[in-house]
């Protein structure tokens, strides 16, 4: 069993995870609406992506008998300005997401868990990952500014992206 203090954090950050999941799934329904099939998509693999990064957390808990305690999920917001906009605003999100994990990571060896840390290793490398994704794509989007044809061509960049579910152990 795990030690109270990383069960609780773990919790916590099960919420955050799912809160992502939560967020993406509105920016994605954001793009729809606009038309913008391929930056629906991207954002539907990332809210999926966000789903698995939960369950690892949750399955981690419950393989070590500890207590799932699922919280309360706020709100995401729904209206952006823009595309880059949407962008901007995931980047923030994954480093509030970054300081977390840092957080889960500093509460571990306080606690000498170092099986806990070991998997932390895993969702550090991924946070590396998840904001260099969106600030390419920011770059992108800089880019192009208001020119139609690039966000037609982005679009279609962005259509290709493919969900592969984790395999959580
Ligand atoms: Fe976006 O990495 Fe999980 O939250």
């Amino acid at each position: 069993m795990l030690k109270k203090k990383v069960e609780d954090a773990i919790n916590k950050q099960i919420q955050e995870e799912l809160y992502s999941a939560y967020l993406y799934l509105s920016m994605s329904a954001y793009f729809s609406n606009k038309g913008l099939a391929g930056f629906a998509n991207w954002f539907d693999v990332q809210q999926k992506e966000e789903r698995d990064h939960a369950m690892k957390f949750y399955n981690y808990l419950l393989a070590h008998g500890s207590k799932v305690k699922l919280l309360k999920i706020d709100e995401p917001g729904h209206e952006w300005k823009s595309a880059i906009d949407v962008f901007k605003a995931g980047l923030k999100h994954e480093q509030h997401i970054t300081e977390c994990i840092n957080n889960l990571v500093d509460i571990a060896e306080k606690e000498k868990d170092r099986a806990t840390f070991n998997l932390l290793q895993w969702y550090i490398d991924e946070q590396v990952e998840e904001e260099e994704n969106a600030r390419t794509i920011i770059e992108k989007l800089s880019l192009i500014k208001t020119d139609s044809n690039g966000i037609f061509m982005l679009d279609k960049e962005l259509s290709a992206r493919v969900y592969v579910p984790l395999v959580i152990a």
